[in-house]
């Protein structure tokens, strides 16, 4: 048996025990389906997050699979059309690894005002973990697959039943290409069954939604899925998690504009070139930043050099983060951070600190990441009725669904001396 085999999960054992228990690291935000945060930002200290207190996030039910059962099928431009086992899936191709920071496109949702419709996020659905799997290149080289620039390689979630649409996410093959895995192995364990097993696409670097679990399907095309064709097949909706959600609708849209393809992959640029596409896609992860510690409402008891330490964690999709600002006062003075520990790859958090000469009394602590464009997080969000596409200076743009909030967030705390 190969350490890929292994069968131990740490958090949760009994399948059949309420979610608050198999994973008591998490705030339930909703239990059917299952919507689930990292209960507190010192959780995100470690550099890896535990698979029990990584964030869940689930459309429909999770469902029960039996990994000897399970296929993974690949159609459409491929020379012949077939079905791997997750035997072949974990033994026949090459095996990676990546740390993966993962976002969910909601994370933010809570500072939204007028308040956004879903699950209200706070800063919990992110999580840092090592990811394992198949180089998903490997396998359409395999099967000689179409794999030319402004091809999209659509991918299928198994879970839905009846008549509930199906979890499917296009990519870009350059993407795909690149990087992706079929992942079956988080942090060097099988997959718990909420985040994904037997297996997920893993798309480092983007929001989670594109990393689709309990994989069904890939289907290599030339469009993403879009039109009739794939609004209504079986008497289901392909589209919906692509085109309708994850996508940033201001207040003034009744629905986002459908594209059959795009060529502006990063989510910042869609967002900044409104006339080549209306409503970005979520696609990668935008520049942001939290601190971990000290956490909320935190009574410090200042030590007699009167120093401090702050710590975080920053991350910037594709790109690398660039530096990292801390300002104790508000807003109204920053003080670069210095960035500590081991070098993760650049999808994972980049962990920084920074050493605070501290006065006593209650104080606003702020962090502030710039990526290697030297795009910063904004302050706030925008006003509904000012119709933002776009970052604007130091706005975020307010959306119908609250995705992608990367607006930095006050943290409060109280100083003392010690008597
Ligand atoms: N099949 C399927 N894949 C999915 C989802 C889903 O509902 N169904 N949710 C997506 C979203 S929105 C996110 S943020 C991530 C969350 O992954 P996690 O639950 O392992 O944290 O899975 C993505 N993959
Ligand atoms: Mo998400």
């Amino acid at each position: 048996m190969t350490p890929r085999d292994r069968n131990e999960t740490e958090a949760p054992q009994n399948k059949d025990a309420p979610l608050s228990e198999r994973y008591p690291g998490l705030e339930v935000l909703s239990a059917d389906p299952e919507n689930a945060q990292t209960a507190s930002r010192s959780h995100l200290e470690t550099y890896l997050t535990p698979r029990g207190e990584h964030y869940i996030r689930n459309h429909h039910r999770t469902p029960k699979i039996d990994e000897d059962e399970w296929t993974v099928s690949l159609t459409g431009m491929v020379t012949d059309e077939d079905e791997l086992t997750m035997d072949e899936i974990k033994h026949d191709y090459s095996t990676e690894s990546v740390v993966h920071m993962m976002e969910c496109s909601g994370n933010g949702r809570a500072f939204f005002s007028p308040e956004a419709e879903g699950d209200q996020w706070t800063d919990g659905a992110i999580g840092n973990a090592i990811w394992t799997g198949t180089p998903v290149r490997e396998i359409l080289n395999e099967y000689e697959a179409a794999t030319g620039d402004g091809l999209w390689l659509s991918v299928m979630g198994g879970e839905a039943i009846d008549d509930e649409d199906v979890y499917c996410r296009s990519i870009p093959m350059a993407k795909i290409l690149d990087d992706c895995l079929l992942a079956y192995e988080m942090n060097g364990k099988q997959l718990t069954a909420e985040h994904g097993h037997p297996v997920r696409l893993l798309v480092p670097g983007w929001f989670g939604n594109n990393s689709v679990k309990w994989v069904e399907r890939m289907h290599v095309m030339d469009t993403m899925v879009f039109g009739d064709e794939w609004t209504s097949k079986n008497g289901r909706d392909y589209t919906k998690y692509q085109q309708s959600s994850y996508r940033i609708l201001p207040a003034q849209d009744d629905e986002p504009k459908q594209y059959a393809s795009v060529d502006i992959f990063s989510t910042h640029d869609q967002m900044q070139s409104p006339d080549k596409i209306r409503n970005a896609y979520l696609f990668d992860q935008l520049v942001k930043s939290l601190i971990t510690s000290p956490t909320d409402d935190a009574e410090l008891t200042l030590p007699s050099d009167g120093k401090l330490e702050i710590t975080g964690i920053a991350w910037a999709g594709e790109d690398e983060v660039e530096h990292v600002e801390i300002s104790v006062d508000g807003g109204k003075t920053w003080h670069k951070a210095e960035f500590i520990g081991p070098e993760l790859g650049r999808h994972s958090v980049q962990k920084f600190r920074y050493v605070w000469n501290a006065d006593p009394g209650k104080q606003t602590l702020l962090s502030r990441a710039t990526d290697e464009h030297g795009r910063s997080q904004p302050a706030t969000i925008s006003d509904p009725e000012a119709g933002l596409r776009g970052i604007d200076g130091t706005e975020y743009p307010w959306n119908q669904k609250g995705y992608g909030n990367n607006a930095y967030v006050p943290l409060g705390v109280s100083v003392t001396v010690r008597e």
